[in-house]
């Protein structure tokens, strides 16, 4: 049995847990982070030195950085497109994910803080104006990719479309002024017509 620690809420959990619903899977969740707290303990520090959330148990396996999580599970339990242990498939979503981890969630961790996080009258709007442009030139380059497939690697959702699309919910339901993007619109109505998708990433942003 699979244990996932971490709320809900946050999106790299919803990474975690929209990955598991794809490929099946029986996993139990334990609320731990943010207003839960936990993840400050000496046992929960044992589990993951960063006292971040997501920690996943299976077995004797401990294992920290959601992106790693998701490889684990597809690799583990997956099956066609959600198994990608090597090859071209791998190394196209490995860089999909990579690009999220390190161009697309840092503006994106900038807007939703300061737009779901902070009060209005505390905002600091030059942040959120290069967070949107900045974000926004990333949204385009996906957007251009996607003008000749339905999901990131092709034909197929994959573990690729896991991070983006988590956060591809967010960008399009803050409240701003959004470029058109209608190739990226379209991947995420497609995502969004996934059960697994709409019970675990389309949930109120808090
Ligand atoms: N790179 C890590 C980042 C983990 C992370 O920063 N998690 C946040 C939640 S999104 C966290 O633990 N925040 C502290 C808390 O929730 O108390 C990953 O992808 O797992």
């Amino acid at each position: 049995m699979v244990k996932i620690f971490g709320r809900k809420n946050s999106v790299n959990v919803q990474k975690v847990m929209w990955c598991a619903a794809e490929l099946g899977l029986d996993v139990t969740r334990v609320d731990v982070g943010g207003a839960f707290g936990g993840n400050d303990t000496d046992e929960f520090r044992a589990m993951n030195p960063n006292g971040s959330i997501p920690v996943m148990m299976d077995g004797d396996l401990v294992l920290w950085e959601s992106n790693a999580i998701v490889r684990y599970l597809c690799d583990q339990y997956g099956k066609g497109p959600w198994k990608l242990s090597s090859g071209h498939g791998a190394a196209l979503a490995g860089q999909w994910m990579d690009w999220y981890l390190t161009s697309m969630h840092p503006p994106m961790t900038t807007l939703f803080w300061q737009l779901i996080r902070t009060d209005t009258n505390a905002r600091n709007d030059a942040q959120i104006q290069t967070a949107i442009a900045g974000s926004g030139r990333l949204w385009a380059m996906l957007d251009q990719h996607l003008t000749t497939r339905d999901y990131i690697l092709g034909d197929s959702p994959s573990m690729a479309d896991i991070p983006l699309g988590c956060s591809a919910y967010r960008w399009h339901r803050m409240e701003f002024e959004r470029p058109d993007l209608p190739n990226l619109k379209a991947w995420w109505d497609r995502l969004a017509d996934r059960r697994t998708y709409r019970d675990n990433v389309m949930i109120p942003l808090t």
